[in-house]
């Protein structure tokens, strides 16, 4: 893709550059803005594959399983270079994201690879399986507390199955079925983003998703929500 970026994992020396805002020294002109992300899903809901297509890349494991392929709380992280301009200044994104085993999260797993708090919560529910994530809201509201839906995005993958079907994402969320979905889209401030990976996915769709979650993060300031570690 044309992005020149840095990818990462904890345990490389940028781990330690974790405030929101950091200067690039070097021209000081360049500021970096970083966003932690956290996905949030049932098994085999395709949080793995969204997590590379907002790092535009194929990092984390995905696949078909019934046990699960993700079985722990994995960080990995990019920085866009200049990708957007803040009060006229050029500034880089660093996106962090962390891909999340499903069922009930650990939250000290996530605070300890995001110890400034999330962002984004992107939650991952399969189009074609919509009755699979009704647990989520509990789980995200569990996890960063009632401001959860501010900073939340719904992110619906498997529609290719609904193109399939001949219904198109417009029609979706107007079904009888789909109900839950619609009072979640209703409340959330991210709104609803439709994937699908049977396209060039990272490059066609991963760039729209992560302006929005930029969009989003700013329309709360770049708060992050503190991790609630005890309930
Ligand atoms: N057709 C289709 N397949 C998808 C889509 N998204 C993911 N998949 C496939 O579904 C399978 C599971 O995707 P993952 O991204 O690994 O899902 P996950 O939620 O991380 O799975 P676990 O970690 O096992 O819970 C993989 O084979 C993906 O290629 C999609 O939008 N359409
Ligand atoms: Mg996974």
């Amino acid at each position: 893709m044309a992005l020149k970026a840095e990818h990462g994992q904890p345990g490389n020396s940028l781990f330690d550059f974790l405030n929101r805002w950091v200067n690039h020294h070097g021209d000081g002109k360049r500021d970096v803005l970083v966003l932690n992300v956290v996905l949030l899903g049932g098994p085999q809901s395709g949080r793995s594959s969204v997590g590379n297509a907002l790092l535009g890349g194929d990092e984390f494991q995905t696949g078909r399983s019934i046990s699960g392929v993700t079985t722990e709380c994995r960080l990995l992280w990019r920085t866009f270079p200049r990708f957007f301009r803040r009060q006229g200044v050029e500034t880089d994104m660093m996106l962090r994201i962390v891909d999340t085993p499903p069922g009930v999260p650990d939250p000290l797993s996530i605070h300890q690879l995001c110890p400034e708090g999330v962002h984004v919560l992107g939650i991952v529910v399969r189009a074609d399986l919509p009755h699979e994530g009704k647990h989520l809201q509990q789980h995200a509201e569990k996890l960063l507390g009632p401001e959860w839906h501010q900073h939340s995005i719904l992110i619906l993958t498997h529609s290719d199955h609904l193109r399939e079907t001949g219904l198109q994402p417009s029609a979706y969320l107007a079904q009888p079925f789909t109900g839950w979905l619609r009072n979640l889209a209703g409340e959330i401030r991210g709104g609803v983003w439709f994937l699908d990976n049977t396209s060039d996915w990272s490059s066609v769709r991963g760039r729209p998703l992560r302006d929005q979650i930029l969009c989003l993060s700013a329309k709360n300031h770049h708060r992050a929500l503190t991790i609630r570690t005890s309930v």
